[in-house]
């Protein structure tokens, strides 16, 4: 029997305190993540008990203990203090997903302060715009990184402090401040943070259609969530060993790569080396992995690679795979279930919603394409396009919503309170975050259209906006256009989502040159690598077509929304109505 039993039952007298009781958690007891992350598994008896399996390139591999989690996230608290850092603070972890950064998420969370994670292949450019929105005062990176760090300080007055973690320490620079926790005096005691359910804990950046990233804000209560869902529909148990693929960059790596499984305790494996279909099932077989989360996209990239490589190894300890990122298709539903015995559960949820909203429960029949039915006690709907009135007819296309309130939800986009405001249909002029927050008649409108059919099941059907999902990661596009135009050659530009048969979508961006600049193998070069270094891989054009003049609304905007219909083949209907999107 897994933990969620039935679904249908567990809709019944539903409350959000059961994720406590999981916990054994009592009304008193301080809510900290970090501390209920490591100091409370050890305090229930659990410090000896392998935490973190975490293996690296070349074969490089570390266990540490939920005691050794204890410790070194001590050890980063007292740090960043002693540094004169405060609670509220933001403090970025900018490195790959070696131990420090799991130690220092911990850390952060522990001593108040806000962890603001970004992926590490993150260019100077995608760094600066996030550090600067938040306001950051710390960075937390490798010697490997902090060249980028470099190139953008003096841009960024409000970032006073550049700690590297790893690398070698002779080479540092100016003010940077070396700090190697696994061989600094372990720091045994250290009283976490007080925080409230409201106080603010990881910060994570998200990319819409129009402007830069924008910042997610989520806070300590958040954790009822992600506990809730671990157990339920990750169904992680005390004796799993669990492996979730994605990167602490994104939600995902954090909300299931760190919390989800730590608050219960669960031992998790980290693989901080490239992706190839064999390396990724040894890993499972040399550690016996019970419980997998990943992403569509690897598990199409493991489709193409066949069956083969899956007989060679040992799979047999999978128990549960579930996926999540971008639409599931059927056929990978199905192949996974053919070659493993084993379905991937689709979820959804969004940075945003901080926990999973939408998913495929253990015990529950799936319908291989779909994601499923909404998490108890999330009221979810698919509204009409227009009137934003819940839709009652199965099958009909609507935008997903879902009633505000639930604990993970994010309470804030950093600075932008109109924009949050925005996201929920039928929100007054004047509402704060927190009556956005409590008013049961509003809709947080998660910009994804999908319809129910009539056994209540989700389909997905795309995104009601320009972002790109490239593997599972969404790009926006004005962050690409902006760093095309700054390209010495390039005069507009518009990026889209190109369809692609393994990461569902990629970049595709449409170009008019500069007098005196021509179209040229080594021009696609230049752009390409430009892009790559300044934003990150995930941003970079993988196909360049070059115009005259792009296509542009009576207003002057690019018609984005045109060019992609072109692509997609689909009907460009009257440009009229495209005009002012
Ligand atoms: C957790 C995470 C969120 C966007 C979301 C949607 C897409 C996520 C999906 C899915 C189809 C699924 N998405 N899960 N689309 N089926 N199961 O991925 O957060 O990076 O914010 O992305 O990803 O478009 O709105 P985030």
């Amino acid at each position: 029997m897994s933990n969620i039993g039935s679904y249908e039952e567990r809709l019944k007298g539903f409350d959000w305190d059961m994720a406590k009781e999981i916990l054994g958690w009592e009304e008193g007891e301080l809510l900290n993540i970090g501390h209920i992350c490591s100091d409370r598994v050890c305090a229930r008896g659990q410090a000896d008990k392998a935490a973190l399996i975490w293996e690296g390139f070349g074969g490089k591999k570390r266990t540490y203990t939920f005691d050794d989690l204890r410790v070194y996230s001590n050890g980063f608290a007292k740090f960043l203090l002693d540094r004169g850092l405060k609670p509220g603070d933001r403090i970025c972890i900018f490195m790959d997903k070696i131990p420090s950064l799991y130690f220092s998420f911990l850390g952060v969370l522990k001593m108040g302060g806000i962890a603001q994670p970004l992926f590490s292949a993150f260019g100077d450019e995608s760094l600066e715009v996030r550090l600067e929105s938040a306001g950051t005062a710390a960075i937390l990176t490798t010697r490997k990184h902090v060249k980028k760090v470099r190139k953008i300080l003096e841009k960024l007055p409000e970032l006073k402090h550049v700690i590297v973690v790893a690398g070698d320490e002779s080479k540092l620079k100016g003010e940077e401040v070396f700090f190697n926790v696994e061989a600094a005096p372990r720091v045994e005691e250290f009283d976490a943070y007080e925080a409230t359910p409201e106080t603010p804990s990881v910060l994570h950046y998200t990319s819409g259609t129009t402007g830069q990233p924008k910042g997610a804000q989520h806070v300590h209560n958040s954790i009822w969530g992600q506990v809730l869902t671990t157990s339920w529909v990750l169904d992680l148990r005390e004796d799993d060993i669990y492996w979730c693929t994605a990167d602490p960059g994104w939600v995902t790596g954090t909300s299931y790569g760190i919390i989800g499984p730590w608050s219960l305790g669960v031992t998790q494996c980290v693989l901080d080396s490239g992706f190839t279909c064999v390396r990724w099932y040894e890993f499972i077989q040399d550690n016996r992995i019970t419980v997998w989360y990943s992403a569509p996209t690897a598990i199409r990239s493991l489709m193409r690679d066949g069956v083969e490589p899956v007989k060679a190894h040992d799979l047999s300890s999978l128990r549960h795979l579930a996926s999540v990122g971008e639409p599931l298709n059927a056929e990978a539903v199905i192949w996974s279930e053919d070659v493993y015995g084993l379905p991937f559960l689709d979820t959804f949820w969004q940075t945003e919603t901080g926990a999973m909203m939408i998913s495929n429960y253990p015990d529950m029949p799936i319908k291989p394409g779909s994601m499923g039915k909404p998490f108890p006690g999330i009221e979810a709907a698919v509204l009409d396009l227009k009137t934003h009135e819940p839709i009652q007819e199965p099958g009909r296309v609507g935008l997903i919503a879902f009633r505000p309130g639930w604990p993970a939800m994010f309470r804030a986009y950093r600075n932008k309170p109109d924009i949050y405001r925005s996201k929920f249909a039928g929100a007054p002029e004047d509402a704060t975050p927190d009556e956005l927050r409590t008013n049961p008649d509003l809709w947080y409108v998660s910009g994804d259209r999908a319809s129910i059919d009539a056994d209540g099941y989700y389909w997905f059907v795309g995104r009601d906006d320009d972002v790109i999902n490239t593997g599972g990661h969404l790009v926006g596009p004005f962050e690409i256009e902006s760093a095309l135009v700054e390209h010495e050659a390039i005069a507009e530009a518009a990026a889209i989502g190109k369809p692609d048969e393994v990461n569902m979508e990629v970049v595709k961006v449409f170009v008019s040159l500069k007098p005196g600049f021509e179209p040229s193998g080594d021009l696609e070069l230049s752009i390409m690598n430009f892009i790559r270094k300044k934003l990150s891989p995930l941003a970079m054009p993988q196909e360049i077509e070059y115009m005259e003049k792009l296509p542009k609304t009576r207003s002057g905007k690019i018609l984005r929304r045109y060019l992609r219909a072109l692509e997609w083949g689909e009907d460009v209907g009257d440009l009229t109505t495209l005009e002012d999107d």
